[in-house]
């Protein structure tokens, strides 16, 4: 009890100093023409009813209240900040393509403290754009097409074999299986399965889920779990680097690893610090995004099975193919065939909206469609409104991969928003499509699935299932079995 008064207590005196200190810069724009709005209660603002959880495949009441009444474009008092909020189309692509001129990060304190404030997120300009580079050397198509494509070849044929025997299986947790390992294998040359590995993976959740919870730094609370995960992690990356650097000296270079930490440590100059922060967070960017978009794609496939059907076809049809050539596992020319599964690839990200929305702050004074946002302002982006917005996406409500053919005659990719856009478009995009292509190419060609009890994808407002997506797979028949 004492302590849930000392939480309520603290959580109070943290409110009151963010919006206090926000109240009075508030009182500075007065002079502004700002977008229409309710700054909510003294305190919280609006962050409360920002915050309930809905549907991930709708825009939630909050954004539908406030856009119905004050339109597109509206102010609000989000986490202790005044904060316009774009639903429009036009307005997030402004933000997006005008980042590094117009805008800056806008992540808080506690979010930094976690991530570390050499993490790429944070960096901007020339530091923002030296990192940016390594990461895009991580994920280049060379790489793409040998090492990564076939390590998700083989890991999830490994991941679904032990589906075999089961009934039900949790989707959730067997994305992550996939998307993990490829993490850990190519970023740290860790090896799936083995004990540090899984060590690793534990780590992982618990700093995942500090990230998105409330900045409390008291015992047992997220928050801080996520903190001495964060240190246990930068922990093991230095290992490794010591290793590395040790094996140097003694000039054991056949042994060289091709993994992101050489490639970091042979091409920059970067301390300690940055090479922890770097890893982390490629690591955190890029197996929780495609875990929740694998899932989806289970999800959405699993309501729609015309969508199963054509995808199983278009699959087994590369099969006969490499049939004919004597090659069994996927290669780069295969992926390339899978035209329908691209589309129900952009369809899944589309309707399930893994990212909600992206947050910056105006770094000097912006003039849109007449409104002003005032530098300092911060701003926020809702990727959803504009995945489903009827007017841009024919019955949004949908799962239609259909949409994305050539000849359906849609206005294309200009309002898919899903990896963001402009200088901070995510260099993990293609990564991050072709393991969802792989997972789901092994996933039709041996399992018929459906839903074991009801779930939903929910925005939380960051996407999870509540149940972990609970199926009952169903070996088929004439399983290709390439596993
Ligand atoms: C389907 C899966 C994925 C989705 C939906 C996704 C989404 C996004 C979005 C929306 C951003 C922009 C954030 C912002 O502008 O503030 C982003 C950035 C980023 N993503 Fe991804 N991502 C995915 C997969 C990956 C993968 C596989 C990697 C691993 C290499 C990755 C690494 C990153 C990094 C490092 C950034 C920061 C880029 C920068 O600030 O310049 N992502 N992602
Ligand atoms: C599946 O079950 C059979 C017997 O029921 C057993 O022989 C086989 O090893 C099991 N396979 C896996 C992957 O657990
Ligand atoms: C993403 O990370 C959070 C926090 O650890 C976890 O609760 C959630 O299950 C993860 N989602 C997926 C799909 O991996
Ligand atoms: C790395 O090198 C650049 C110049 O190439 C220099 O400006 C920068 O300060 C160096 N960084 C570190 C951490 O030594
Ligand atoms: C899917 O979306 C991407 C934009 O991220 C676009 O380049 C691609 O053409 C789309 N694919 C299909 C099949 O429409
Ligand atoms: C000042 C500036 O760079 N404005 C650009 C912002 O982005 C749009 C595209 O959405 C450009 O047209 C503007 O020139």
């Amino acid at each position: 009890m004492f302590l849930i008064v000392l939480l309520l207590l603290l959580c109070s005196t943290i409110l009151i100093t963010i919006s206090a200190f926000s109240w009075r810069s508030h009182g500075q724009w007065k002079a502004f023409r700002l977008p229409q709005g309710d700054m909510g209660w003294p305190v919280l603002g609006e962050t409360l009813p920002f915050l309930k959880p809905h549907p991930s495949t709708s825009i939630g009441d909050f954004m539908e209240q406030r856009t119905s009444k004050y339109g597109t474009i509206f102010l609000s008092n989000l986490l202790g900040k005044p904060t316009v909020v774009s639903t429009d189309a036009e307005l997030n692509r402004f933000i997006l393509q005008n980042d590094s001129r117009l805008f800056e990060p806008g992540w808080s304190r506690s979010i930094v403290e976690v991530l570390g404030k050499h993490s790429i997120l944070f960096q901007v300009g020339d530091a923002h754009k030296k990192m940016r580079s390594i990461n895009l050397n991580f994920v280049n198509n060379a790489k793409l097409k040998t090492p990564f494509l076939r390590d998700a070849y083989r890991i999830a044929a490994f991941v679904m074999s032990s589906w075999k025997n089961k009934s039900v299986v949790l989707g959730k947790y067997e994305a992550t299986k996939l998307t993990f390992n490829m993490m850990a294998k190519n970023i740290l040359s860790m090896e799936p399965g083995t004990p540090a590995t899984e060590n690793l993976r534990k780590e992982y959740e618990a700093f995942a889920k500090g990230v998105v919870s409330l900045p409390l730094n008291l015992p047992r609370t997220a928050y801080s779990k996520a903190l001495k995960a964060r240190a246990y992690i930068l922990k093991v990356v230095w290992q490794c680097m010591e290793e590395r650097l040790c094996r140097k000296k003694d000039r054991e270079e056949e042994d060289a690893k091709d993994d992101l930490l050489q490639w970091t440590l042979e091409n920059s100059n970067y301390s300690e610090e940055q090479i922890g922060d770097l890893i982390l967070g490629t690591f955190f960017g890029g197996y929780n995004t495609t875990s929740k978009a694998i899932a989806l794609a289970i999800y959405f496939l699993g309501g729609c099975p015309k969508a199963v059907e054509h995808l199983r076809e278009e699959h087994v049809r590369i099969i006969q193919g490499k049939r004919q050539g004597g090659n069994s596992e996927l290669s780069w020319d295969d992926y390339k065939q899978m035209e329908f599964t691209q589309c129900v690839i952009n369809e899944t990200l589309r309707l399930g909206n893994i990212v909600p929305y992206i947050q910056r702050k105006a770094s000097t004074h912006i003039k849109f469609k007449g409104y002003d946002i005032p530098q300092g302002c911060y701003v926020m982006a809702v990727l959803p409104a504009v995945h489903l917005d009827p007017s841009l996406f024919e019955f949004p409500e949908q799962f239609n991969p259909w949409r994305w053919q050539s000849d359906y005659g849609m206005k294309k990719t200009k309002n898919f928003m899903a990896f963001g856009g402009g200088a901070r478009l995510c260099p993990g995009a293609e990564l991050g499509r072709m393991e969802m292509a792989v997972f789901l190419h092994h996933l039709v060609i041996n399992f018929n699935w459906e839903l074991a009890e009801p779930d939903l994808p929910m925005a939380f407002p960051s996407l999870d299932f509540p149940k972990g997506l609970p199926i009952k797979v169903r070996l088929l028949s004439n399983a290709q079995l390439a596993m």
